[in-house]
């Protein structure tokens, strides 16, 4: 039983605390002109990098995105080409934003997190849960422990596949999220938050499926907390929202994480 409060006052739109360094170059996509810095190409079909984009559409953010379209045989995608020094003991979280565009039942978009040896030879790949299904954007999460101690370095791939059946589909990809937790991996803390009318949004780092996380507030320090909400975190969950009275104009709040 763990247990983490954090403190962050309402009317904060900045990190209040530090996050985990991203180790994905070029996380965004959005240097390049004719191929995206530091990505490259797996797998065959029709791997294309999406410029002159409108945010929200085929781009997360920003103006450009990588896409996959016709995986062949079975699985494509792109991967960052940094090697990220790495060990065993070591547990990382890889997130990324996708969209997944006509998909059938059986197509799929999936993480792999490729480890090396000190020659960078691979020593093979570890698979995230995969996730089914059309959808706009949204983000998908995955955690990799490593316990291999020949690891120096690891490498992330995103990828779109299929089983038995072709596919129309097409999978867009953008703002990807390579970052090492402390092991064990750390408690949620509160990344951000944002107050706009009545709705209260935080942003939780690290949500680990299966943890619990009770929210807090209070009107000012000097007053008792009450419990504002209560969820149970999933891969992908990273908010947590709740619509307040107006007297909860300000205030502070807290989460408290049980592992
Ligand atoms: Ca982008």
């Amino acid at each position: 039983m763990k247990k983490l409060r954090v403190i962050v006052p309402v009317l904060s739109m900045l990190p209040a605390f530090a996050i985990a360094a991203n180790l994905i170059t070029n996380p965004g996509l959005e240097q390049g002109s004719f191929v995206p810095t530091d990505w490259g190409t797996m797998g065959g079909g029709t791997l294309t990098y999406l410029q002159n984009q409108t945010s929200g559409n085929n781009c997360h953010t920003g103006t450009k995105a990588v896409s996959i379209q016709s995986p062949s045989p079975f699985m494509a995608g792109w991967y960052n080409t940094n090697f990220v020094p790495a060990s065993m003991g070591q547990t990382y979280q890889v997130r990324a934003w996708v969209r997944s565009i006509n998909f059938d039942s059986d197509d799929f978009v999936i993480t792999y997190f490729e480890q090396y040896d000190a020659a960078k030879t691979s020593l093979g790949v570890l698979c995230g849960t995969g996730i089914l299904g059309s959808s706009n954007w949204r983000e998908i999460s995955d955690v990799f422990a490593i316990t291999n101690p020949s690891v120096a370095t690891v490498r992330v791939f995103f990828l779109f596949g299929r089983s038995a059946t072709a596919t129309t589909g097409q999978a867009i990809y953008d703002d990807v999220t390579l970052e090492l937790l402390s092991s064990p991996p750390s408690p949620s803390a509160i990344k951000a938050i944002s107050h706009v009318g009545g709705l209260v949004t935080l942003s939780i780092t690290n949500p680990t499926a299966g943890t619990s996380h009770s929210v807090e507030r209070t009107l000012d320090l000097s007053t008792s907390w009450t419990t504002a909400g209560t969820f149970v975190a999933t891969c992908t969950m990273t908010n947590w929202s709740q619509e307040f009275s107006n007297q909860w104009q300000r205030g502070f709040y807290r989460v408290t994480t049980t592992n």
